[in-house]
């Protein structure tokens, strides 16, 4: 038997005795006025380039096609990341001991099952707090875990990263761990990334953990060809974006023309993908009352993917209280799931 209720706040639940979610996300108005605002200052930068907010990357059609990347041949990030799981998930769970696992971004959920397993393996009590902003994929996914967990408490939190962070249930076993896995730590600005780290470590506990899993940074001869797959699925996934803002917003890009590239900056350490105007046009946005003027080859940066580097991420974290316990790799050491705790 479930139950729904609903707050004062227009934040609303569901819950029975081994399931609860709760909707964390603001009004809808706040969320859409923010994206307004987000993409209005990406497309009138003056000085600096076009940018759009990654966030318009997830429609339906769009987390198809992220799925897809995930599975072609020259996107390593996870398929590796599985491996590293699949073969080192009772190591890290003993270090961590028993522990909730409060996952964000937790999609689908198919690489936690491998902590979970791990768990589940050493005895230790079942409870798992995933985060995402997609309350559907949330909800089904939680009860295909109940279904193949059968001692497993879920509570899941819907909404950004941010929103649910600050609305963590108290913790019920000895440890909490924050897994963030995937390398989407990397698609935030650093600025993003410092808010996003100092917020995990002022919501945890002194001895519990974060686990990140991070893609290392590497020659561009494997890394160019990551986002740039032969078969152009990035590059319809890079496009599709204009045409989530076109039915957002009521626009009217021309997705075909623009051009697709990933880049390697090496300054940065970070891949830079970007939709180049194939020649000169003009855009309307109209429920955002703007027009945007495209020359040829000016582009627009869709998204940025760093690359990181163990021994600068290991300063970085002690810099925010969290001291690294261990790394565990890869054989190439292209990817790194990266344990650290709360001092
Ligand atoms: C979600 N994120 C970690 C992906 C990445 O590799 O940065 C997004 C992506 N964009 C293009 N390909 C993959």
């Amino acid at each position: 038997m479930s139950t729904f209720s609903s707050t004062t706040q227009g934040h609303s639940s569901c819950s029975n005795e081994r399931l609860h979610i709760e909707y964390v996300n603001a009004s809808s108005h706040l969320t859409a006025t923010n994206d307004a605002e987000a993409v209005i200052e990406g497309l009138t930068r003056s000085r600096s380039r076009k940018t759009l907010p990654p966030q318009f990357f997830y429609d339906d059609k769009g987390s198809q096609l992220f799925e897809k990347i995930c599975t072609l041949p020259e996107y390593y990030p996870t398929r590796t990341e599985a491996w590293i799981l699949q073969t080192y998930a009772s190591e890290i769970v003993q270090k961590m001991g028993e522990c909730e696992l409060v996952e964000l971004g937790s999609g689908s959920s198919t690489k936690t099952r491998l902590l979970l397993d791990a768990c589940a393996r050493q005895n230790y009590p079942l409870r798992y707090l995933p985060i995402d902003v997609s309350g559907g994929i949330l909800q089904e996914s939680a009860k295909q875990l109940l279904q193949d967990y059968p001692t497993l408490k879920v509570y899941g939190l819907v909404g950004t990263y941010e929103q649910a962070l600050a609305k963590l249930p108290p913790v019920s076993l000895p440890h909490r761990a924050i897994c963030f896995l995937g390398s989407t730590l990397g698609n935030f600005y650093p600025e993003e990334c410092d808010r996003l780290l100092e917020q995990m470590a002022a919501t945890l506990n002194t001895g519990d953990f974060v686990l990140l899993g991070l893609d290392l940074d590497k020659s561009p001869a494997i890394l160019e060809p990551a986002y740039n797959d032969s078969q152009g699925v990035t590059a319809a996934f890079n496009r599709n974006m204009l045409s989530h803002l076109n039915w957002r917003f009521g626009g009217n890009f021309d997705p075909d023309l623009f051009d697709y590239e990933g880049r390697y900056n090496p300054e940065k350490s970070q891949m830079e993908m970007y939709l180049t105007a194939r020649q000169s046009h003009q855009v309307r946005l109209e429920k955002l009352d703007l027009t945007v003027e495209f020359s040829p080859g000016e582009a627009i940066l869709t998204e940025i993917s760093r690359k990181f580097n163990v021994d600068r991420t290991e300063n970085y974290l002690r810099d925010r209280g969290l001291s690294l316990i261990q790394t565990w790799h890869d054989p190439q050491k292209w990817f790194g799931l990266l344990l650290s705790q709360v001092l």
